[in-house]
């Protein structure tokens, strides 16, 4: 019997902090799973990639899946893993995720050395991904790695499996730049991106120049760029002060409390809103893993987040 859920942000695989926090919630570890006796976990998503127990977390998180004590939503570096693996069914011999972008085997390097890339333990992992949804909408809350985007969400139900996890046919358009099927996961799994006024550029913290800026979609006052871009204050500064057009803000989200990860947020947890909390504190980058312990309120409070550091 499921009284609540915890819901837990990226772990990145730093499995030690993923042990902390399910001791902090109650879980303890009995026949091979992290168990609650009146709880349910749900990860947002981004187990891996980065950290030094990539393998330790996702094991953990699928045995709490098995065991019915946990869900998991699919996250971009989830996605990335699928895409990395598989086949594109146009060009022998190359993968959806091209190998040979150094970007693309940089990010994903941590989680190839643990896992042996080309393994059949690799298969399997990729494999368990596969399965995982790329939302959960339990009516009285949801969850999503990046962003609840009704357009993307109305256009993706019909073409994803009942359970909500992704068909192989939609991660090969998905991954293709260009496709809807690529615009739509890229907004539920990376969340909304929005072009620069003409002649606009900024330069990220790897010194790229960029034209388009992720948004705050949570925000209901979304009236300047620098206002709406996502990022630490030293590159939104770098962001111009131009109103941001009507036309590229999103709806303000309505709907129950959604949970989401993502954004490596910085400093104390807290809510976003009565029905808007990011758990994702960068644990990779020496902050909290984070959790939202959530006993059937309609309006979130910071009072009910759990991390641990
Ligand atoms: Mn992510």
């Amino acid at each position: 019997m499921v009284f609540g859920y915890d819901i837990i942000g990226d772990v990145h695989g730093h499995y030690d902090h993923l042990e902390v926090l399910l001791r902090r919630l109650g879980y303890r570890e009995t026949d091979g799973a992290w168990r609650h006796p009146g709880r349910q976990a749900i990860f947002v998503g981004d187990l891996i990639d980065r950290g030094p127990k990539q393998l330790q977390t996702v094991n953990a998180v699928r045995s709490m899946v098995d065991a019915g004590s946990a869900r998991c939503v699919l996250g971009n570096h989830e996605f990335n893993a699928i895409a990395w693996f598989m086949p594109d069914p146009a060009l022998p011999g190359q993968h959806l995720r091209p190998h040979d972008a150094r970007d693309n085997r940089r990010q994903h390097r941590e989680f190839l050395a643990q896992v042996g890339e080309g393994s059949r333990l690799h298969r399997e992992i990729v494999e368990w991904f596969k399965s995982l949804p790329l939302w959960i909408d339990a009516g009285a809350i949801r969850v999503v790695h990046a962003c609840w985007h009704p357009p993307s969400i109305d256009w993706l139900t019909p073409r994803i499996h009942a359970d909500s996890s992704v068909p192989d046919t939609l991660h090969v358009e998905g991954s293709r730049r260009g496709r809807p099927a690529y615009a739509a996961i890229e907004s539920v799994c990376k969340g909304l991106e929005v072009p620069l006024p003409e002649g606009v550029s900024f330069r990220d913290k790897d010194g790229c120049a960029r034209q388009e800026a992720r948004i705050k979609w949570w925000e209901p006052e979304l009236d300047t760029y620098r206002k709406a871009a996502i990022g630490p204050p030293d590159l939104t500064e770098r962001i111009p002060d131009l109103p941001f057009p009507e036309g590229l803000r999103p709806p303000p989200y309505q709907g129950p409390p959604v949970f989401f990860g993502h954004y490596w947020f910085r400093g104390k947890p807290q809510v976003l809103s009565d029905n808007c909390a990011c758990l994702d504190y960068s644990v990779a980058k020496d902050g909290p893993l984070v959790a939202y312990r959530w006993d059937g309120e309609t309006r979130l409070t910071s009072k009910r987040m759990v991390w641990s550091r």
